[in-house]
């Protein structure tokens, strides 16, 4: 059902020509809650990898099937992983790249 107000009429009759009648709405609201997702501060060596599984640090209330996407910042979000490789210079991640 979709959200909305919905009116209903309801007939009720006695069987000897008595009949009484009255309408009524039922309201379907959106139940859905967005997931919750706190990641706390890290830090890191240069040179060094910071994997998190981002289920880990996120939940839905409706146990929905939770996806993710970076917004801003460093770091790439594949699925359900977020990874920075904190190379000390833009030069060093070329070379890693042309590996
Ligand atoms: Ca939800």
């Amino acid at each position: 059902m979709q959200v909305g107000v919905y009116q209903v009429e309801v007939r009720a009759s006695d069987g000897k020509g008595g009949q009484g009648s009255c309408t009524f709405l039922v309201t379907v609201f959106d139940s859905n809650h967005p997931p919750e997702i706190v990641i706390p501060d890290f830090t890191i060596k240069e040179n060094e990898t910071l994997y998190l599984d981002l289920l880990d640090y996120a939940f839905d209330p409706d146990g929905d099937e939770i996806t993710f996407a970076l917004i801003t910042g460093v770091g790439v979000i594949e699925g359900i992983q977020y990874v920075f490789v904190a190379v000390k210079r833009v030069q060093e991640l070329m070379m890693l790249r042309s590996l």
